[in-house]
């Protein structure tokens, strides 16, 4: 049974904040010649949220491409309840594939034996992306195609649909932004339309600039950010890179190692070659105290940057959207190693025909989705010595992840999977998979989330009892469900698995909530 909202019987809430005491149970683990002493710890803690979601406006990164031009379709047509007609009959607007908008969490079980279920979103007060008056969307592209004209050329959503969408969406233009060829895949040049200029950034900033290295870029980021903010009567802002993915830039010693290298490197004609559009978005963000979100594989959270944001205690997060083929694949593999199975061989395919495809046909940019595609089995197996210890080495499955570009397909995405594992006496257990999927329609939802969540974590305070309220930390390892390859702070396990990923953030927001964290032993229904 589903219930639309909740309330916990004897907690009261301010109309300020919604807060709950809870108690964290925990271990400490203490290794003594290889002998763990595990000591169970409890502490006591106070969360709070503040009731009020503000008016956000998500900045995209790469708003033109398909993901921006699919997810500014798809909230448009949600916030004015647009339908439209295909041949298998008349569809109306949803948010299936965005986790706060459209799963459920467990309240609990009636005397009859029913389970209750309430919207993950009723858990805390989210940013509504169903109403305009409180969530929008903006960004840049390099790109000057409107944003209509974009999303027939991203060819993802019905063309009922596009023509319906037609007026809401002709007249936004992405705003100028940073292009540096040496980043992305050479095919990408001849998109590069709206690109920062000198001419444009003395409008932007009312002055002439310097345009040695790449402060000046920085500085009109601010500014673009700033006049979308006022002119959209935003109360807040989140900025999120959807925009090609580029290579991996070198973390090179004296450049972007630190925070004061990356600060300096930026004034510094040579250095700041080095220093990616992307990175050059994260330092702005970080510079106005906007939360940041990597949605592609890049390192454009170098070392510099995360000892910035940190210090500034802004917030940041990625990387890489976790949409389909991985997302399967941090689901099977802890199945796998969660049942005593030994995955030892994945070989991951998949083409695809869009923009996305074409710029990964690159080996450089290539390199940056093949990393994050591949350890996100690495904790997992890393989890099992019981599978994978052999005396003197550890063991790793074979694991290979191939893209292939192939126009036709478009944006639908073919990716075929192949799971070799050793079962009981050596045997061997085959899995093979194969998902055909509109790559864009799986991100676009997750995009949101990412934004929502970036969003509510901002709102997020925790102390001791009558201790000082601190937000969590700035780097936000809480949305790794959302991400192929989670951003943590320094010294902090990553986590891939994605049922414990869930459990995580429905578990902190349960707290908030005051409802018990889902532990799943249900001894009412197991005891006598
Ligand atoms: P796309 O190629 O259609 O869109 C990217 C857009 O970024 C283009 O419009 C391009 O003009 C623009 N762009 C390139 N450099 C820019 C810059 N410096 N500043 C502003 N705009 C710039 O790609 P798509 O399919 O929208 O994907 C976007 C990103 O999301 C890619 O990096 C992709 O790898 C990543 N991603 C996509 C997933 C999916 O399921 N669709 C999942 C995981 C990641
Ligand atoms: C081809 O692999 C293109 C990529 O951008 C992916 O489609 C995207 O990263 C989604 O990956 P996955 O593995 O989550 O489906």
């Amino acid at each position: 049974m589903l219930v639309d909202s909740f309330s916990v019987a004897g907690k009261a809430d301010t109309t300020e904040y919604k807060s709950s005491k809870f108690v964290y149970n925990n271990t400490e683990v203490e290794m003594k010649d290889g002998h763990a002493v595990v000591t169970p710890t409890h502490k006591e803690l106070e969360i709070r949220i503040s009731q009020h979601a503000p008016k956000t406006g998500l900045m995209l990164v790469g708003f033109g491409g398909s993901n921006g031009s699919t997810l500014l379709g798809g909230l448009l047509a949600n916030q004015h309840n647009i339908s439209w007609e295909r041949k298998d009959g008349v569809c109306n607007p949803n948010f299936f594939g965005s986790m706060i908008e459209s799963s459920t969490v467990r309240l609990g079980t009636t005397h009859a034996g029913e389970d209750v279920y309430a919207p993950f979103r009723s858990l805390v007060p989210f940013v509504d992306p169903k109403n305009p008056d409180q969530f929008m969307l903006g960004g840049w592209d390099i790109n000057n195609d409107n944003m209509y004209a974009a999303m027939q050329k991203a060819a993802v959503l019905d063309v009922t649909l596009q023509h319906k969408l037609r007026p809401y969406m002709e007249n936004i233009t992405p705003m100028p932004s940073v292009f540096d060829i040496n980043f992305v895949a050479a095919n990408q040049e001849d998109r590069a339309n709206n690109v920062i200029t000198a001419e444009y950034a003395k409008e932007m900033l009312g002055e002439e600039v310097d345009t040695t290295g790449r402060r000046w870029y920085v500085e009109v980021i601010k500014a673009q950010m700033r006049k979308f903010k006022e002119e959209n009567n935003l109360e807040k802002i989140v900025v999120l890179w959807t925009a090609n993915t580029e290579c991996f830039a070198p973390i090179i010693e004296g450049v972007n190692t630190t925070e004061a290298e990356l600060l300096a490197s930026l004034k510094d004609a040579e250095k700041s070659k080095h220093i990616a559009p992307s990175s050059l978005f994260a330092i702005a963000a970080i510079e106005e105290k906007v939360t940041f979100i990597n949605g592609s594989p890049q390192n454009t959270l170098v070392p510099g940057v995360i000892e910035y944001a940190v210090r500034n205690r802004s917030m940041i997060g990625g990387d890489d959207f976790k949409s389909g083929q991985t997302k399967m694949k941090s689901v099977l593999t802890d199945f796998l190693v969660s049942s005593g199975i030994k995955p030892t061989c994945i070989a991951s395919y998949n083409h695809l025909g869009n923009n996305d495809g074409l710029n990964l046909s690159s080996p450089a940019q290539f390199r940056s989705k093949e990393i994050t595609k591949a350890n996100v089995v690495d904790d997992i197996v890393a989890s099992n010595d019981i599978l994978y210890k052999r005396p003197g080495e550890i063991e790793k499955p074979d694991h290979c992840i191939v893209i292939k570009y192939l126009k036709y397909v478009g944006d639908s995405k073919r990716a075929m999977d192949e799971y070799t594992s050793e079962i009981f006496m050596r045997g061997k257990n085959t899995i093979v998979l194969h998902n055909t999927c509109e790559d864009s329609l799986l991100a676009a939802p997750i995009i949101m989330d990412m934004a929502l969540c970036g969003e509510m974590l901002g709102r997020l305070e925790i102390r001791e009892p009558n201790g000082e309220w601190e937000n969590f930390h700035p780097v936000m390892n809480t949305i790794s469900f959302f991400c192929k390859a989670p951003r943590v702070p320094d010294q902090t396990p990553i986590i891939n698995a994605l049922p414990a990923q869930r459990a995580c953030l429905e578990n902190i927001l349960r707290c908030v909530a005051g409802l018990p964290i889902e532990t799943n032993m249900r001894l009412e229904n197991r005891v006598m």
